[in-house]
């Protein structure tokens, strides 16, 4: 793969870089165990896999602090694992297990976490950004100089939900960022064919937010924007609109025959931009580490996931006792 410029480079230090690559290899490699136990039939329902993106999590969790908080769309299992969630507990959600951090009632998409700040997980596009901006307002509220991450794609950003919450956002001057994952497509619609000024990142002009395009496959280029962010929302100015360039390797969800692109484009992506290798560049390029310390490392990320698949299995399955639990209605 050719070198790549990269924001912030030069003052990254070998530790960060070994952080993020170490990251981005633990949500590819949970993932690509998740496609497996998908094909094996041990995971039913939905399973979105947010393999190629990697870089846009961990970056923009680079600049987050202790109590702000994450919301996101059903392509979440990157998300969790990124701001610290258990391998295990996601994976035996997956699976529909007792262990599962919904006790297995959930599944992929509905996982939330208290203790992380990590509030879903959302089937309906577009329904987590209002209720992102609810974060945010709480925080506003409790002017605690917290900070809300709210995560949609590029199809959700076509929803007329979005723009009601841009306005009340910008009007509060609420502490949120909208982070526009744009990976080109929504299910099989190519963004080209659905949207009408594909500039993501200048949708807020109307509010009065302020927003930039951020290229999602440097993992320093997003720690770079997301600092920027984090500063702006911090300092009471109010949202903040990051549209992060990216690709999502697989289908949309692991039913998607994915006729609507080539295997060539496909491919060029994954040999010309990966996020993975090019942090695996850096470290090998600033002498950082050896071929053999990334080996170590790949081992050591890959035990962790066969620890989660394999108690992802082994977990009983939920109790009927608890069919009426955590019902809320
Ligand atoms: C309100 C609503 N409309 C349609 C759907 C079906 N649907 C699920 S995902 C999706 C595409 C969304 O694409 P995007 O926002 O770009 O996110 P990505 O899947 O690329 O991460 C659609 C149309 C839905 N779940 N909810
Ligand atoms: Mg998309």
């Amino acid at each position: 793969m050719a070198a790549r410029k990269s924001a912030a480079k030069s003052n990254t230090s070998k530790e960060e870089l070994l952080t993020y690559y170490r990251e981005m290899l633990l949500i590819r490699r949970f993932e690509e165990k998740a496609g497996q136990l998908y094909g094996m039939g041990l995971i039913g329902g939905f399973c979105h896999l947010y393999i190629g993106q990697e870089a846009v999590v961990v970056g923009l969790e680079a600049a987050a602090e202790e109590g702000d908080k994450r919301i996101t769309s059903y392509r979440d299992h990157g998300h969790m694992l990124a701001c610290g969630m258990d391998p295990k507990g996601v994976m035996a959600e997956l699976t529909g297990r007792e262990g599962g951090l919904s006790k297995g009632k959930g599944g992929s998409m509905h996982m939330f976490s208290k203790e992380k700040h990590f509030y879903g997980g959302h089937g309906i596009v577009g329904a987590q950004v209002p209720l992102g901006a609810g974060l945010a307002f709480a925080d506003k509220y409790k002017d605690n100089k917290r900070v809300t991450f709210a995560y949609f794609g590029d199809g959700a950003a076509n929803q007329g939900q979005v723009y009601e919450t841009f306005n009340m956002a910008a009007l509060w001057k609420l502490p949120v960022i909208f982070v526009i994952e744009n990976n080109q497509y929504a299910m099989g619609t190519a963004q080209k064919r659905s949207t009408s000024t594909p500039e993501l990142h200048t949708r807020g002009l109307a509010f009065g937010i302020p927003g930039e395009t951020v290229d999602g496959m440097d993992v320093l280029a997003v720690k770079a924007a997301s600092e920027k962010a984090t500063e702006h929302c911090r300092a009471g100015k109010g949202p903040y609109i990051l549209e992060i360039m990216t690709y999502r390797y697989r289908g949309h969800s692991m039913s998607d025959p994915a006729k609507y692109r080539t295997r060539e484009e496909v491919q060029k992506m994954r040999d010309e931009r990966d996020p993975i290798e090019h942090v695996r560049e850096l470290l090998l390029q600033g002498k950082h580490a050896t071929d053999d310390d990334l080996k170590a490392i790949d081992k050591e990320i890959k035990a962790v996931v066969n620890e989660a698949a394999e108690f992802s299995k082994t977990s009983p399955e939920p109790s009927l006792d608890e069919l009426w639990t955590d019902i809320y209605a």
